[in-house]
C-alpha cells in the first residue's frame, strides 16, 4: 500500500469558492464562513460519464466527505471539459489543478524511464498491474514522477486492455492486416508509435472528437479497452472488434505535490485513503465488465474477432526493443517487471 511521506504541513491552503462580493452576500444571508473556505479539489478527466473511471471520482468524493465531512469541495469535471486530454500535468504543475488520471504516455513525456508501461505486451494482466505498482518497481517509478512532474501518484486505476476497435470488417491475423489502416490514436508521440508498432497509420485525435470521426470515416479504427468502447458508444459506430490484447493499460490518480503538502498529514491520508476507494471500486467493476462485454458486442452485431496474437507480440515487442524508447528503460527493469507474479 502507497503511504506518503509526512511532509510537515505548510499552513493549511483554504481558498476561498467564491469571490469576495458573492462571499459577503452569503455572510449577509447567514451562510457560515466556514462554508466558503473548504479545501478545494478540481479534478480534470476525458472520461465519459458512464464509464467506471468517471464514476470512481464519485467514490472518491463520497469517501473523503465521510472521512472529513464538509473539509473539502470536491469538483468532477468530466469530458475533458475543464482540461484537454493530456493537458492536465501542466495545468497541476502551474497550480490551476489539484487532481487527474495521468496516463503512463503523459508521464513518459517527462520521465523517459516511464515509456516502459507504454509498451505494448509488457504487463500481463491486471493483478500483475497492481502488484508491480504497489511494490518497490512503483515506488520508485512514482518517485522519479514526482521529481520531475511535482506531481504524486496516489493509485492505480487499471483501465483496461486495449483492442483494436474497427469501422468495417477486416480479415485481421498479423500486423500486416492492419496495414494503412487509420488508426487513431491519442496525440503524442508515445502514443502514436504504438500504433505504428501494430502495423497500423496512427492518426492523432482527441479522445471526445473519436466517435464523429469513427461515424464520418475520418478514421478507420481506434484502440480502447471494452469497457471505454461500451460506455463511449464507439460499438455505435464500429463493425468489428479485434481481440489484439496489446496494452494491459494503467492510469494513475495523482494530485499536484503543492496541493497535497498544503494539506495536514491527517488530511493527506485521507485523500490518499479516498483515491484508494476509487481506484479499488473502478477496478472491480472494470474487470467484471471487461469479462463480459464480448457476448454485449456480438448482440449488438459486432464481429469480434481473434487475431494471432503471438504475432502481434512479436511485432510489437521488436518494434519497442529497437526503438529510441528502450534506451531510457533502467537497466533490469524489464526483468523485475516479468519476474512479479
Ligand atoms: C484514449 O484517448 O484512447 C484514452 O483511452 C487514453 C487514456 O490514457 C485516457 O486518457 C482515456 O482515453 C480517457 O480517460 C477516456 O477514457
Amino acid at each position: 500500500m502507497t503511504t506518503l511521506s509526512s511532509t510537515s504541513p505548510q499552513s493549511i491552503s483554504r481558498r476561498n469558492l467564491l469571490g469576495a462580493t458573492a462571499g459577503a452576500a452569503l455572510a449577509a444571508s447567514g451562510v457560515s464562513a466556514l462554508a466558503q473556505s473548504k479545501i478545494v479539489l478540481r479534478i480534470s478527466t476525458p472520461a465519459v460519464p458512464d464509464d467506471w473511471h468517471a464514476k470512481m471520482w464519485t467514490v472518491f468524493k463520497d469517501t473523503l466527505e465521510k472521512s472529513a465531512p464538509g473539509e473539502f469541495d470536491v469538483q468532477i469535471n468530466l469530458n475533458a471539459s475543464l482540461f484537454k486530454q493530456g493537458a492536465e500535468p501542466a495545468a497541476m504543475a502551474r497550480g490551476n489543478l489539484e487532481l487527474t488520471t495521468v496516463s503512463a504516455f503523459d508521464i513518459a513525456k517527462l520521465v523517459p524511464e516511464f515509456s516502459i508501461f507504454t509498451a505494448g505486451y509488457i504487463v500481463r494482466d491486471p493483478a500483475q498491474q497492481q502488484k508491480i505498482f504497489n511494490g518497490p518497481i512503483g515506488a520508485e517509478m512514482f518517485k522519479l514522477v514526482a521529481d520531475k512532474m511535482d506531481i504524486t501518484p496516489l493509485s492505480t486505476v487499471y483501465l483496461g486492455t486495449r483492442q483494436v476497435n474497427l469501422r468495417d470488417t477486416r480479415s485481421v491475423k498479423t500486423p500486416a492486416d492492419l496495414k494503412g489502416v487509420k488508426l487513431r490514436m491519442p496525440g503524442s508521440k508515445e502514443w502514436l508509435f504504438l500504433g505504428e508498432a501494430l502495423g497500423a497509420t496512427p492518426t492523432p485525435l482527441a479522445f471526445g472528437e473519436v466517435y464523429l470521426g469513427l461515424k464520418s470515416g475520418t478514421i478507420d479504427g481506434q484502440d480502447n479497452p471494452l469497457p471505454t468502447v461500451r460506455a463511449a458508444k464507439f460499438y455505435e459506430v464500429t463493425k468489428q472488434i479485434v481481440l489484439t490484447s496489446h496494452l494491459v493499460d494503467g492510469i494513475f490518480i495523482s494530485i499536484a505535490s503543492k496541493a497535497l503538502k498544503a494539506l495536514s498529514p491527517a488530511n493527506q491520508q485521507k485523500v490518499l485513503a479516498a483515491a484508494q476507494a476509487a481506484s479499488a471500486y473502478n477496478n472491480e467493476n472494470r474487470i467484471k465488465e471487461e469479462g463480459q462485454l464480448v457476448e454485449f458486442f456480438k448482440k449488438e452485431g459486432l464481429q469480434v474477432s481473434t487475431p494471432d496474437v503471438d504475432a502481434f507480440r512479436k511485432a510489437v515487442q521488436t518494434a519497442y526493443q529497437n526503438s529510441e524508447y528502450a534506451k531510457e528503460w533502467p537497466k533490469g527493469l524489464l526483468d523485475r517487471i516479468n519476474a512479479t507474479k
